[in-house]
């Protein structure tokens, strides 16, 4: 089936150009003006709109095990609200337990993701250290496409690591050309503001900010990036929610580091207030971590993002229902953290990103999904509009509108942290792997459809430049090699 997308204007993370788009096969055949439709091609008409890249969420948790629960949006049911939101590929994490093989848990999560309705790919967190770890990372890498890494500096008693295996593992992705990541807070702070807060008496979901204040996260940040810097390796924060861990990538990047940092849509626009909601079960449902922040975190953000010291936008998407946040009733750190996003957060950084006048269009396809395919080396088969991309694409209705709301939504939650928000820029057309799932609000998602996506290392930074670059550092300065790895 062909796919003929006519009169719209083409928008990448570099140029705007009027031209028409051909998907036959999966992939995109031509982009160009006036082109022919071969018989039996589908023909949209994309008048006013912008074609552009189908989003990529970095970020999102599809029916992850999690604080004693398990999220409530299956591969299936989360893929294809993304679709029915302009995001045509995800990449998710396999989180191994404690001395779990990480192969085997990322065969648990490529079984889990067998149903998933767009393409998917995987980050593996390194969730404890040994050389079986070690040998496991080659074996991803190698024979699975998994180039990036995860770790938690949170979560203790769980799945959060110490500095040790941050060095380990950093060193380790280093000489792979994987890219470590990190979820940036200190996750001893976290336990004993906790433990103090408790005390206290505080049990309830006020009590989740206050343990996990913003010098927690930029505590975290800065000491991945220290970390990385020491190896030369890159990093990439995720979920970046705050002024002090944006000024830690800032500053990182111009001493020549190579640092990422990913913001989420709901950081961009939901404050801390909202842990102050009277109803209980309102606060609970934006219990996530990082927390929501005072609101002039939001300004940091945005300008990170515009700056380019930002470079992704994702959603963390990791939805619970009221049952399930109820766990925490009594005591605010046993609600399962997380929130939900995939759906909206093309409409929210359109909405109140591109109308606002705080990114162009072309920044806006970057921060939604090339930036993504370039630091994870999945570009440019996605994150652009070119002969041979895959087709991913949507069609993107600038005046469209719509009202965000459980209600409405296709994401399997009952609960909308963007509630009520209307937000004018909808995807009215998403296509995936050249087939129109999505389109006037007509979601034709087909569990099974998604495909998994390999992303191949980068070369790595040979050992004798990294010893070259040692041997050239001033005495007490910590410096990353000039020729790092190029995503
Ligand atoms: N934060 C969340 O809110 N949920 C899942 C994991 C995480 O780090
Ligand atoms: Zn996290
Ligand atoms: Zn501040
Ligand atoms: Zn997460």
């Amino acid at each position: 089936m062909s796919i003929l997308i006519r009169g719209g204007t083409v928008v990448t993370g570099e140029q705007e150009l009027r031209a028409d788009v051909l998907c036959d096969g999966g992939t995109i055949k031509a982009v160009g003006p006036g082109l022919d439709a071969p018989a039996g091609t589908t023909v949209i008409d994309a008048g006013g709109m912008f074609v552009m890249p189908g989003g990529i969420d970095p970020h999102t948790h599809m029916e992850l095990p999690f604080m004693g629960t398990v999220a409530s949006d299956d591969f299936f049911t989360g893929t294809a609200a993304g679709l029915a939101g302009g995001t045509t590929t995800i990449i998710d994490f396999v989180i191994p337990g404690p001395n779990e093989s990480l192969v085997a848990a990322y065969k648990t999560w490529r079984e889990r993701a067998q149903k998933a309705a767009g393409d998917y790919s995987f980050h593996v967190a390194v969730t404890w250290w040994s050389d079986q770890v070690s040998d496991e990372m080659g074996v991803l890498t190698r024979d699975h496409g998994v180039n990036s890494f995860k770790h938690f500096m949170a979560y203790k008693n769980a799945i959060m690591v110490d500095d040790g295996v941050l060095l380990h593992s950093f060193a380790r992705a280093q000489e792979l050309g994987a890219i470590p990541t990190v979820h940036a807070e200190n996750g001893e702070a976290v336990f004993h503001l906790q433990r103090q807060l408790l005390a206290q008496g505080i049990t309830g979901p006020e009590g989740h900010p206050l343990s996990r204040p913003p010098e927690v996260e930029g505590e975290a940040a800065t000491r991945a990036i220290a970390i990385a810097n020491l190896l030369g390796a890159p990093v990439y924060i995720v979920h970046v929610s705050t002024e002090q861990a944006t000024a830690a990538i800032t500053r990182a990047r111009a001493a020549g580091v190579r640092a990422y940092g990913e913001v989420l849509a709901q950081h961009l626009v939901i404050d801390e207030s909202v842990y102050r909601n009277p109803d209980w079960a309102t606060a609970a449902a934006h219990v996530m971590s990082p927390p929501f922040r005072p609101k002039h975190h939001q300004d940091a953000l945005w300008a990170g993002l515009a700056a380019g010291q930002l470079q992704t936008t994702a959603t963390d998407h990791c939805a619970f229902c009221a049952p399930q946040k109820a766990a925490g009733k009594d005591n605010f750190t046993m609600i399962p953290n997380g929130t939900a996003g995939i759906e909206d957060r093309m409409s929210v950084l359109w909405h109140h990103g591109v109308r606002t006048g705080k990114l162009t269009r072309s920044e806006f396809v970057r921060v939604t999904s090339t930036n993504t395919a370039q630091i994870f080396n999945i570009f440019p088969r996605k994150g652009a509009v070119a002969v041979g991309a895959d087709a991913d694409l949507v069609v993107w209705d600038p005046a469209g509108t719509r009202t965000i709301s459980a209600k409405t939504h296709h994401q399997n939650v009952d609960f909308n942290v963007f509630e009520g928000m209307e937000v004018t820029g909808v995807a009215r057309h998403t296509i995936s792997g050249g087939k129109l799932v999505w389109t006037d609000g007509d979601l034709r998602a087909v569990r099974g459809a998604g495909k998994y996506v390999e992303r191949p290392c980068f070369p790595s930074v040979s050992q004798a430049q990294a010893i070259r670059n040692e041997r050239n550092r001033p005495t007490g300065v910590a410096r990353m090699p000039a020729t790092a790895v190029t995503p």
